[in-house]
């Protein structure tokens, strides 16, 4: 099998590849990074591969097809190659097959978005302390990590699983859906609020599952070659910022 392309942008702070990267790797798939500098993803020719201009992206030789979107990429990626349903779920469970894909429907609407401008308004918005819009993405993150959290709870409950194992959003086993809300998470417990605000004790049962799905062999590899381009290579990312105010 040839090496299935993912277009992200150095120094791959961004979290939305490494969702893509997460499922490439537990499913054992050859697949490399295209680095692209964030100041060529909103001209030609790469918004021929994403009119959106955003990463990622996905080629897959094997098959010619190219895809934008994360969420779309990882559908992709598990109706053709993940036949065994390692981290999905078949027709013989329809139920847990389509709720799998609510969950990455709600990671994908609203976990990502609501964090990313809670990213935004926190780090990168020109005009400092708009404590309007920081305030309405805190609370959007909390409600959205609370809703985790209870699903979570009730799945415990549900299934009689003993505190110390581990539970996930659907059925009983880690799914793309579980994995999906990992990069994002991992900036929501280092930098989303970064003059606290966010006590991740408040939500046990989102802190565990967190905590187990970062302990997963192909996660701890994915974060891990996050965290090596993230110190090596060169930070691209001011293009996509506005001029700051001193
Ligand atoms: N919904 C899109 C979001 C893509 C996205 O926002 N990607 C970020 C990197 S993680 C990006 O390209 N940012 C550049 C920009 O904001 O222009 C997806 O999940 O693929």
């Amino acid at each position: 099998m040839k090496p299935i392309k993912v277009y992200n942008g150095p120094p791959g702070r961004g979290p939305n590849p490494w969702k893509v990267i997460i499922i490439l790797i537990e499913l054992d798939i050859p697949w490399e990074n295209v680095w692209i500098p964030y100041k060529e993803i909103k001209q030609a020719p790469y918004t021929d591969l994403n009119p959106n201009g955003r990463l990622p992206v996905m080629i897959d030789p094997n098959t010619g097809i190219t895809l934008f979107e994360s969420g779309a990429i990882i559908q992709y990626l598990i109706s053709l190659y993940d036949k065994k349903h390692v981290i999905s779920y078949g027709d013989d469970k329809l139920e847990e097959k389509w709720l799998v894909n609510s969950w990455l429907m709600f990671q994908m609407s609203g976990h990502g978005p609501m964090l990313g401008q809670k990213m935004w308004f926190t780090h990168f918005h020109q005009k400092k302390n708009v404590t309007t819009a920081i305030d309405r993405y805190a609370n959007e993150t909390k409600r959205i990590v609370g809703v985790i959290d209870s699903q979570l709870s009730k799945q415990r409950q549900a299934r009689k699983i003993p505190d110390a194992e581990p539970v996930w959003l659907v059925g009983d086993k880690c799914t793309y859906a579980d994995l999906s809300f990992v990069p994002w998470d991992n900036l929501l417990l280092s930098s989303l609020f970064p003059d606290g605000g966010f006590d991740p004790e408040e939500f046990p049962e989102f802190y565990k599952w967190h905590k187990n799905a970062i302990d997963r062999p192909a996660v701890r590899e994915t974060l891990r070659q996050q965290e090596h381009a993230n110190t090596t290579m060169e930070d691209t990312t001011a293009a996509v910022l506005p001029e700051r105010e001193e």
